[in-house]
């Protein structure tokens, strides 16, 4: 039994895990008491080899660690000698660990000059550091997880908490109902499951929120609710925001009258008020003012860093707030130290005792994947991330992967649409193998530490980085002997630049022996050398510009910008965690919502002619993706919502190869959340569903492949007539070595093909003109059985086993039919759902599913 971190987002929960796979809440851990989520309870199912990167690979050849490092450390060198440093580009990850981020940071600002190392926490955090700087002087994080137990108003905005931070929006259900008084209002375009949970859901207008919050400083400052005492002595620029926030027309928030007077005196009206948010915040091209459009109204009323209150920008990736720490962005230097600061520079320079450093800020991930189209990178090195996938436009962004001259991919997976564009592929020790730390949204360091033994070749990433740092001519100052050493260092630099007086500290931690870290518990930063830091920041001033004082900001909404007939939001599902790579491993994870979708709103389905359950295709003008239409007035009419998950490896084109948007002008943070695009019905002449013991490939205008208790599952279609059963089967599973059985229904043109070695099935497809309509768990159960059963070729039940339909319940496998039969047998509330199926008492995150489904059962969709 070994206590470490979960490796997805960012509430850090702890973790005591064993090499058999088995996990459970560490109760000692102050981020989750003991609770997990689905994602984090699935974890054992997902540290399995299969897929994995065992050894480095160049031009899709094995080779070993001295050839693989030596290659990359002399494409690198050539190109920073023929062509300067600004010519090679580092892109990294909130999901590297502290250490690995830290020595990453450190060779590419430090050795090679350049500040070209930007993180996918661009995509991610970038309006809310942007946004911390422009209010706090620095990017600090006021509060802490028990604000949230102690609020009597939490407002979320641009956050769906139950499917993205589970374990935090347990944390606030369950202080809610100790505390019925306690208020939530969430904030978000669309209804979803955290709508649930509130109390009031502001259906914003896309972009609204600077309008709704300059509304609320307007209305603060005319109800008499400004914090004279607090402005006076610790914030400049009132007067013009409020200025600026009463020229505002809060109408520009699309919300009626009514409901902005509700919010603006229950907001008003309460001291202890939270405002977590998170994506619909930062994703946008005006993310940076929609933090300081939230950050005006708490620093107007002083309601900040004192229990109970503050704003909480609460982070995605697990160690999104480490990347921040050690200057993983291309604007920061380590240690929450400015690159445009000569003091700064020569400090950490001098500690370094490094040969140069960089002199100004590096290309953000949008411009250094602009930069890459443009031939100016020649050596780019992407770890941890795939962003083939994940930045807008990525069909653009795999062009430009693929035409820089030398990539580099560090990935634990053998295939991802990122790495199928390298040069080289690095092999990383994984989660459960590697040993670092990771700090969460509430500024807590915690360790990952190893369980299970590194496969294959894999090493840790920071490993890998200091050879490579190495065997390019740094061998003295990237010698480390472990994730121990890495991080004293860390925290000296710390002490060494404590004099400049910046919120981050862990000089406390500069001297701990590999004993005391590897036994590290859970901590908060600050942790000064001298005495305890505190808790929260800000509630006495004491901001980090230079007089000390924070800044509120005059703000101005953005115009509107529609350019196409939908707005597509995008975002993500409660089981799948970013490009799957891991979570898509987990049959009972995969069985929530196997299928990229398109929630839009049914008179718009109805207006484009799509019938349940058929499929849809997006365009922005160059690209198009297809996804099963969802129709549901969770979303506003003209308005769309997809995830983000879905790659080339298990569909077509990923979401985002229509999402074309701008960025942030002060974040660079680009806007995915502001897709424009249309939407038509996909003319399929036919629909398929296949089954299989062994890995799918991708087939088809539409195909999405997900993971089953047996084997694999594809859903399909096409828009060409006479394609052959047995064709279709063989380019999904390989050569058909066993024997077939084929029928056809003439009358209704609907075709089954079982293929079946050894006695056993081990594959069947279903083609139909229309949607497939028939039992998938059934389909799925059987494969793997004795011989082909004639009910599970009919896709009905076999014996009587009731069909327990699509999956609600991740943990406990329940399904939507065992839902509503418990429904139909008595069961009145989530508890009663409970007992009676299982559903619900592992994780919880399902409950607001269960309760939406307690009052009606909505038939056709299947991910309410
Ligand atoms: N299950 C799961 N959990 C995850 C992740 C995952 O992949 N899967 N990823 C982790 C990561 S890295 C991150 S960053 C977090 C993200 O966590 P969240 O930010 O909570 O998740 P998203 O679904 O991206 O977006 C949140 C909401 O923003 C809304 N939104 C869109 N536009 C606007 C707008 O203009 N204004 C407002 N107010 N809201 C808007 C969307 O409708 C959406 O419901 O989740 C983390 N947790
Ligand atoms: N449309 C749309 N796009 C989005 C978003 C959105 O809301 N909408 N959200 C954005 C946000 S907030 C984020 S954070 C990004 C996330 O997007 P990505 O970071 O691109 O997605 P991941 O799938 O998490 O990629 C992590 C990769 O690292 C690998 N990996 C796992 N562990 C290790 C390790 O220890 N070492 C190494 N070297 N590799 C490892 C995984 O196999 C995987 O390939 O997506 C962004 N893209
Ligand atoms: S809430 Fe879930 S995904 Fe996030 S850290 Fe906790 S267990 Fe992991
Ligand atoms: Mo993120």
């Amino acid at each position: 039994m070994t206590c470490t971190t979960c490796p997805y987002c960012g509430v850090g929960c702890g973790v005591i895990a064993s090499p058999d796979g088995t996990i459970k809440g560490d109760a000692q851990h102050p981020a989750n008491l003991g609770r997990l989520c689905s994602k984090g309870s699935a974890l054992g199912e997902t540290i399995d080899l299969e897929g994995r990167l065992l050894a480095p690979l160049v031009g899709g050849v094995k080779t070993d660690w001295d050839s693989a490092t030596a290659l990359v450390a002399r494409k690198f060198s050539e190109a920073i000698r023929d062509h300067g440093p600004e010519s090679v580009a580092f892109y990294v990850s909130g999901q590297l660990l502290t250490e690995d981020y830290y020595v990453a940071n450190k060779l590419m600002k430090g050795f090679i000059g350049s500040a070209n190392i930007d993180t996918n926490s661009r995509l991610c955090m970038a309006s809310s550091v942007a946004g911390h700087k422009r209010a706090f002087g620095s990017d600090t994080v006021p509060g802490t997880y028990e604000d949230l137990d102690q609020a009597d108003l939490i407002v979320l905005v641009g956050s769906n908490l139950a499917w993205c931070h589970p374990v935090l929006h347990q944390r606030i259900a369950a202080a809610k109902a100790a505390r019925p008084e306690m208020r939530v209002v969430n904030v978000d375009p669309r209804r979803t499951a955290t709508s649930q949970l509130a109390d009031l859901h502001l259906s914003v207008a896309p972009d609204g929120d600077v309008a709704l919050f300059n509304g609320l400083l307007a209305h603060l400052a005319v109800a008499g609710r400004v914090n004279r005492a607090y402005v006076d002595a610790h914030v400049s620029g009132f007067d013009a925001a409020v200025a600026a926030a009463r020229a505002t027309d809060p109408a520009a928030s699309g919300l009626s009258a009514d409901d902005r007077a509700v919010f603006y005196s229950m907001w008003a009206g309460t001291e202890k008020v939270v405002t977590v948010y998170s994506q619909g915040v930062n994703q946008s091209s005006c993310g940076t003012d929609k933090v300081n459009a939230i950050l005006n109204c708490h620093l107007a009323t002083g309601r900040i860093g004192r229990p109970g209150m503050g704003p909480f920008s609460v982070t995605g990736q697990p160690n999104a707030m480490g990347g921040r720490e050690v200057g993983g962005l291309a604007n920061m230097l380590a240690n929450h130290l400015d690159i445009e600061n000569a003091d700064h520079r020569d400090a950490v320079q001098g500690f370094w005792n490094s040969p140069t450093i960089c002199t100004s800020q590096g290309l953000k991930a949008v411009d250094l994947f602009d930069a890459c189209a443009k031939g100016q990178i020649k050596a780019l090195w992407v770890m941890s991330t795939n962003p083939a996938v994940s930045l807008p436009d990525a069909q653009g962004v795999a062009d430009a992967i693929a035409s820089v001259p030398f990539t580099v991919v560090s990935d634990i997976m053998a295939r991802t649409d990122t790495g199928d564009l390298a040069d080289v592929l690095l092999p990383a020790a994984g989660w459960g193998e590697k040993s670092g730390t990771v700090t969460n949204s509430e500024r807590r360091i915690s360790r990952q530490r190893p369980f299970l033994p590194v496969p294959g070749q894999a090493r840790p990433d920071w490993q890998i980085i200091a050879d490579v740092a190495a065997a390019m001519g740094w061998a003295e100052a990237f010698e480390y002997d472990g994730p121990a050493a890495i991080f004293r260092e860390y925290a000296q630099l710390s002490a060494a630049t404590r004099q400049f007086g910046r919120d981050f500290d862990i000089s406390g931690l500069a001297h701990l022996t590999d004993a005391e870290y590897d036994a590290l518990a859970p901590v908060q930063w600050p942790v000064p050398a001298a005495g305890k830091g505190p808790a929260r920041f800000f509630a006495d001033g004491g901001f980090y510009h230079a007089d000390g004082k924070a800044r509120m900001l005059p703000l101005t909404p953005p115009a509107k910008t529609a350019r196409n007939q939908f707005h597509l939001n995008t975002g993500r599902n409660r089981d799948q965690w970013h490009t799957m790579t891991r979570t898509g491993k987990s049959p009972r994870l995969g069985a929530h919502l196997a299928e990229p979708y398109v929630e839009m709103h049914p008179e718009d389905a109805a207006e484009a002619g799509i019938g349940t359950a058929e499929l849809c295709v997006l365009s922005d003008g160059q690209n198009t993706s297809i996804l099963r239409t969802l129709p549901t007035d969770r979303v506003e009419r003209g308005a769309l919502f997809a995830p983000m998950h879905w790659t080339r490896q298990r569909t077509g084109a990923p979401v985002n190869a229509v999402v074309q948007t701008g960025t942030d002008p002060i974040s660079g943070q680009p806007a995915l959340k502001f897709g424009q695009v249309t939407a038509r019905r996909f003319a399929a002449r036919w629909y398929g569903f296949a089954v299989a013991q062994t890995e799918l490939q991708v087939f088809g205008d539409y195909c999405a492949i997900a993971r089953t208790n047996t084997g694999w599952q594809a859903e399909l279609a096409g828009a060409t007539e006479s394609v052959e059963a047995d064709t279709i089967l063989a380019r999904l599973v390989g050569p058909l070595t066993g024997s077939l059985s084929h029928f056809r229904d003439e009358a209704t043109g609907v075709q089954r093909l079982a293929h079946h070695a050894n006695g056993r099935l081990t594959a069947l497809l279903f083609l139909a003109p229309d949607p497939v309509q028939l039992s998938r768990p059934h389909a799925i159960a059987a494969i793997g059985q004795d011989s082909p059963s004639g009910a599970a070729l009919a896709g009905r039940a076999a014996g009587t086993k009731a069909d327990p339909g699509p999956t609600v319940c991740a943990c406990m496998s329940v399904g939507l039919n065992d839902i509503k039969r418990a429904i139909a047998e008595g069961a009145t509330n989530v508890d009663a759902l409970g007992t009676c199926t299982g559903a619900g008492t592992n994780c919880g995150a399902c409950k607001p599913e269960l309760a939406a489904l307690l009052p009606v059962h909505p038939t056709a969709v299947a991910a309410e």
